[in-house]
């Protein structure tokens, strides 16, 4: 029998997977379906103070390697998010709440009331990449990674997360800065940069024009950066994201030093499913391998 038990900034994980955010996490429902699908900790859709549309139709292309979306930043707002929250926190399952703001006082205050309503872990969307004003415009500039990472840690003690974004030319430089405000884990990555063209139309198909590429083209992306922040040990667990959807894409993810992964496109190409399949071919790869346990593959390709 292999061990695929782990641990993050002291959260006890069944096995290595997350549900990674934005994807299944509207609802307290729908989040408690994948936990019982087998994922470990789920993260929420980012929430941000005020309720927002997001951006207009369309918002997400299928494309033939991975999906691009420009969702812009939809959700409820915090106060109506609550009560989908406490449903699912009320079980004891473990949620990562994932945050938006402008600014470090709207991030300090939305990780208060996540923190107050019994999540696990906060994680920072420090990194979304078409939203005017949010994400990757604060989060590709590290003062702006430090600061914000700090006011949110000198209001709680539960762990905080930064989810880094890809598009930058040095990733350990907003890693370091996260680390140097305190965090207590880094995610990596977002989604990359992307644009999809209706040659017929002479358009770009999003109505935000620009938007983030996820799916299987982007796991050598994610990989390449969690190499690189766990090669510059910084000193904090990784959780890495990018484009996995089996057994061996996440022993690959380990092996660059990630503790953990977390699972988004897969899950709308294969359904919560994805989370058994996954973990099983974990467990049949490290069999055939002779790994004894999780610990054994973090990090073994550094
Ligand atoms: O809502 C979105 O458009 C979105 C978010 Br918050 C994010 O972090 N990454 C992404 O690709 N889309």
């Amino acid at each position: 029998m292999v061990d695929i038990t782990t641990e993050l900034a002291g959260i006890k994980l069944k096995n290595p997977t997350i549900l990674a955010s934005g994807v299944l996490g509207e609802t307290g429902s729908s989040l408690k379906k994948v936990f019982r699908a087998g994922a470990a900790a789920l993260t929420t859709k980012s929430i941000g103070l005020e309720p927002r549309d997001g951006h207009t139709n369309p918002t997400i292309v299928e494309l033939e390697f991975g999906i691009l979306n420009a969702m812009g930043l939809p959700n409820p707002g915090i106060e109506m998010y609550l009560d989908e929250l406490r449903e699912v926190v009320k079980d004891g399952f473990p949620v990562i709440g994932s945050i938006f703001g402008k600014d470090p006082n709207e991030f300090s205050k939305l990780a208060g009331i996540m923190a107050d309503n019994g999540v696990s872990a906060i994680e920072l969307n420090l990194s979304c990449p078409h939203a005017l004003g949010y994400g990757a415009e604060l989060g590709a500039i590290p003062e702006m990674v430090k600061t914000i990472t700090e006011q949110v840690k000198n209001t709680m003690t539960k762990p905080v997360f930064v989810k880094l974004t890809p598009n930058t030319s040095d990733i350990v430089a907003l890693g370091n800065a996260a680390v140097k405000g305190g965090c207590d884990g880094l995610v990596a990555i977002n989604t990359v940069k992307g644009m999809a063209l209706s040659p017929e139309l002479g358009k770009p198909i999003l109505s935000n024009k620009i938007g983030g590429y996820s799916g299987p083209a982007i796991k050598p992306i994610g990989l390449r950066c969690v190499y690189e922040l766990g090669t510059a040990g910084l000193g904090v667990p990784i959780i890495g994201v990018g484009g996995i959807s089996s057994g061996k894409d996440i022993a690959e993810y380990l092996m660059a030093g990630a503790t953990a992964v977390q699972i988004g496109t897969a899950v709308y190409y294969h359904g919560v499913d994805i989370f058994t399949a996954v973990i099983t071919e974990l467990k049949e790869f490290m069999t055939m391998h002779e790994f004894k346990n999780i610990q054994e593959l973090i990090g073994l390709a550094i």
